[in-house]
């Protein structure tokens, strides 16, 4: 196993509801998860919004006011990546499934949201995009072009595409060190990502992870534990490699 990566490298790191958990928010598949209550088919899905538009939105609406009423705070996972962001000379770039707004509030700037924002919404009739904090209902009009029931939430559901999977994909390819954190490997395409970095070339991958992922056996390092704690170890180990290589 060769961990030494150069400071002047690329770290791009997935991460998975896993690592919001020890903030208040419940995972998907873990015991008691959201999708041992709720059948995804029936909200997280184009078809379901269609059939049953105020069972999705109240769904998310609820899952919106948790963050605003809760407001659940960053656990030290995320102020270990903020940390990383600021102190690691090369460039970081977290790639998050999760729809909360945790890395923010712990400082990260370059953080793409793949699976959509549960504080945003748009427009299906003008495209606009709103950031949203309060419910959001089926007769609710568009703040922009008036229209009425074409809001939805900014969420990539299953069947839709994910976003900017092309600055992800060019981010992959540069990168030295992928790091998954809190994510169980069943939604592609980011379970498929540690098999993207492997094919593209010369980069570590790790695994920080409460249990074993799906794909576990493709990483090159492992550790488990709870985010709260393997993610600043292993922050820090990076950092004083780093310090010691200069
Ligand atoms: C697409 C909405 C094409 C947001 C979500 C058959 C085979 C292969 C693929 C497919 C297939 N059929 C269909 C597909 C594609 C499909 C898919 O993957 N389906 C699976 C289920 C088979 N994917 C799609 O449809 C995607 N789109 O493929 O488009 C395309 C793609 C690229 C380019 C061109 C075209 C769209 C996927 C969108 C999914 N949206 N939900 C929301 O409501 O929040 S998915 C949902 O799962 C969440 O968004 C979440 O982000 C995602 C992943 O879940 P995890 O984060 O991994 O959470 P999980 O509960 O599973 O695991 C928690 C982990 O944390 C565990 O490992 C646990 O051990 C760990 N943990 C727990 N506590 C802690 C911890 N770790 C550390 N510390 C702790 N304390």
């Amino acid at each position: 196993m060769n961990r030494r990566i150069d400071p002047d490298g690329t770290i791009v790191i997935l991460t998975g509801a896993g690592i919001s958990r020890e903030s208040g928010l419940d995972t998907f598949r873990c015991k008691d998860g959201i999708w041992s209550k709720v059948d995804l088919e029936d909200v997280a899905t184009p078809e379901a919004f269609v059939r049953n538009p105020k069972m999705v939105q109240d769904f998310y609406n609820a899952r919106r006011a948790q963050l605003v009423d809760e407001k659940p705070q960053p656990n030290p996972g995320h102020l270990a990546l903020a940390k990383l962001e600021k102190n690691w000379p090369g460039r970081v770039l977290i790639v998050t499934q999760n729809i909360d707004n945790l890395h923010e509030l712990a400082g990260n700037e370059n953080i793409i949201h793949m699976h959509g924002e549960l504080m945003k919404v748009r427009c299906n009739h003008c495209k606009t995009l709103l950031i949203w904090e309060k419910g959001l209902h089926i007769d609710t009009a568009c703040p922009d072009c008036h229209s009425t029931g074409s809001l939805r939430p900014h969420i990539v559901w299953f069947g839709e595409i994910p976003l900017q999977m092309e600055d992800i994909y060019e981010a992959l390819e540069d990168a030295d060190l992928f790091i998954s954190i809190g994510t169980s490997g069943n939604v592609y395409p980011a379970a498929g990502f540690v098999q993207a970095v492997k094919q593209i070339g010369d980069c570590h991958s790790v695994e920080l992870n409460l249990d074993p992922s799906n794909g576990a056996t493709l990483f090159d390092e492992t550790i488990y534990g709870p985010a709260s704690e393997v993610v600043p170890e292993f922050v820090d180990t990076l950092l004083s490699d780093i310090k010691n290589q200069t």
